[in-house]
């Protein structure tokens, strides 16, 4: 069947249904395709229900035990055609992940971009799919944040370039090439750059950014934004990881957010594992919103504070690694990505340590420029962790490992050894 015909036939299978569940993902994609459908639903006048996803095999079993009119499930589904089929309920599913097959039951409309030729992994996500469905540019904020939030870029590509443009033209939305700041306020410049984790800069994130405010008055965005690019290679930065920094940053209808500014507030959500505070706000609760607001910042606080630390302490360097202990486990991850990026020598990746009370975990981060040159931390974290009794693995840029206590040196000399052959140091 012709995409259209298929959103035809599903819009026509909400207007004769009551009681609808919705189903999504707990991610920013996901949480995004939930904000399209429910204000969609809620407009119509429907009564829904809707729950966020972590574990999506358990807990959509049970969603399907529940007796309703329509199920509509998003950000997923497709891998599990088979089972929805067998339920015997009818169900519209708005995936971008690859179909295992094409839909053949009746009951069950299976809306997936690949099935009309469109790559689910750059040019839709299951907001495009759901903004598709919907119909109403209005609610074009949650279909730029599910595809920010599932990586699909900043200028955007395919159906998804498709629908922006379609947006822009209608003068919904308006785009400008920035600087991507990852910060918790946007009140001023001074505070953008107090309040930034990615990009971190040193000496101005997590300190007073009032002097290099002042030197910056009043001129122009394009001015701003050399001056700070510059100041991160003056820090070390790479070329490849500022032309990331650099970005189409829209202005969306939502609450006149930025599309970094509700990527940001979603991407909270679902690392705090507030998912349902994020489709609260989306469907206009004002106190979820200030609520993730106060959560996200205490979250940035803790974040810059051992960031901060880490610039001041810095990163014991080994001949083809460099590694640092923390303590904070919860952040591992972040600190050693950020670190890595903006902070420690960009010709060797990093570890993060962390001791558990029966464990040593590591996290590990390279950048695109290593994984260029031979970098595969998969395979070094898995080989060096089982050579002291652990085990690991990952994608070649970032992976993690875990190993008894007290294996410590051992597994970074066997990790530098390893590290070294790969990066020919
Ligand atoms: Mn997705």
């Amino acid at each position: 069947m012709e995409l259209d015909a298929q959103v035809a036939a599903a819009r026509d299978l909400v207007e004769r249904s009551d009681s609808i569940r919705v189903v999504s993902h707990h991610d920013v994609d996901g949480i995004s395709a939930a904000a399209i459908i429910t204000n969609f639903l809620r407009g119509k006048g429907k009564r829904f229900i809707c729950s966020l996803l972590k574990n999506v095999n358990g807990e959509l079993r049970s969603v399907f035990q529940e007796d309703r009119d329509l199920f509509i499930v998003c950000d997923m589904g497709s891998a599990e055609i088979e089972a929805l089929e067998a339920s015997g309920k009818r169900v519209i599913i708005l995936d971008h992940h690859r179909p295992i097959r094409e839909s053949q039951s009746d009951s069950v409309i299976q809306i997936n971009c690949h099935l009309h030729g469109i790559d689910g992994s750059s040019e839709a996500c299951a907001a495009t799919m759901a903004y598709l469905f919907a119909g109403d540019v209005s609610l074009v904020s949650f279909m730029i944040s599910g595809a920010l939030g599932d990586r699909q870029g900043t200028d955007f590509r395919g159906l998804n370039k498709k629908l922006v443009d379609e947006a822009l033209e209608k003068k919904v939305i308006e785009k400008r090439m920035s600087l991507v700041i990852d910060c918790y306020d946007r009140s001023s410049l001074q505070r953008m750059l107090e309040s930034s984790i990615a990009p971190f800069f040193r000496g101005i994130s997590g300190r007073s950014a009032e002097g290099v405010a002042k030197a910056l008055e009043g001129k122009s965005e394009k001015t701003i934004n050399s001056f700070l690019l510059a100041s991160l290679i003056e820090q070390g930065c790479r070329e490849d990881v500022i032309d990331d920094l650099v970005g189409y940053v829209y202005r969306l209808p939502f609450m006149g957010m930025n599309s970094q500014e509700l990527l940001s507030l979603f991407s909270v959500c679902d690392g705090l594992d507030m998912a349902e505070k994020g489709l609260a706000m989306a469907l206009g609760d004002r106190s979820s919103y200030e609520e993730i607001l106060e959560r996200r910042e205490q979250y940035y606080r803790r974040a810059i504070g051992g960031l901060t630390a880490l610039e001041l302490s810095g990163a014991v360097k080994m001949s083809a690694l460099q590694y640092f202990y923390n303590e904070d486990l919860g952040m591992s991850g972040l600190y050693c990505g950020i670190g890595m990026r903006y902070l420690f020598d960009q010709k060797m990746p990093t570890l993060a340590m962390t001791k558990t009370r029966d464990h040593t975990k590591i996290s590990s981060r390279g950048t695109k420029h290593l994984v260029g040159r031979g970098l595969n931390l998969a395979l070094a974290m898995k080989e060096a962790s089982e050579k002291v009794g652990g085990s690991g693995g990952g994608h070649d840029i970032a992976a993690g490992a875990t190993i008894p206590n007290g294996r410590e040196e051992d597994f970074l000399s066997e990790a530098d050894g390893i590290l070294a052959r790969q990066l020919g140091l």
